[in-house]
């Protein structure tokens, strides 16, 4: 199963959408494997968004993602990355579509609700910078058959 770093930035859990966002994508058939509440350090943000280092929007984004309490979260499934950066919808609120995360809750370009990993390689640096392998578990939800069928070809 392919695994992705997900987080729910401080405007989500501020404006009281975590449960409606994990809903999301546990509706969806992905599985929450590792979970926790915690304010992320400037030194854990800049090494999170070290790819965006120098950009214009770099020293906003360190402080908002800096600036309250974040739940983060490694979702487990098939796919799992691609399914959660399409559920998460473009970057700017005002530009994501209805239907997706960031189009039905957000209109603005830097408070966007969430991230979620791009790429494989991505989601396992990601990944490691939030959780020890001893806090994500291994386990099949008792639906998992009916989400994923044998042969999904
Ligand atoms: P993503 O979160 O959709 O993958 P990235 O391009 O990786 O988007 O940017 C990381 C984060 O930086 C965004 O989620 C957003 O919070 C912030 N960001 C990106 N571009 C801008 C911008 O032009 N203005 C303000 N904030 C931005
Ligand atoms: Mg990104």
């Amino acid at each position: 199963m392919e695994q992705t770093l997900i987080i729910l930035k401080p405007d989500a859990v501020q404006r009281r959408l975590m449960g409606r966002i994990i809903q999301r994508f546990e509706e969806k058939g992905l599985c929450v494997v590792g979970m926790k509440l915690m304010q992320i350090s400037r030194e854990l943000a800049e090494r999170h968004y070290a790819p965006h280092k120098g950009k214009p929007f770099y020293p906003g984004l360190i402080d908002y993602i800096t600036s309250g309490p974040v739940v983060v979260m490694v979702l487990a499934g098939n796919r799992a990355i691609d399914i959660t950066r399409t559920m998460m919808g473009k970057t700017f609120g005002y530009e994501a579509a209805p239907g997706t995360i960031r189009g039905d809750f957000g209109a603005s370009r830097s408070f966007n609700l969430l991230h979620g990993s791009d790429a494989p390689d991505t989601a396992k640096t990601e990944i490691a910078l939030y959780f020890r392998e001893t806090e994500l578990l291994d386990y099949a939800p008792s639906d998992q058959a009916w989400v994923y069928p044998r042969n999904d070809v």
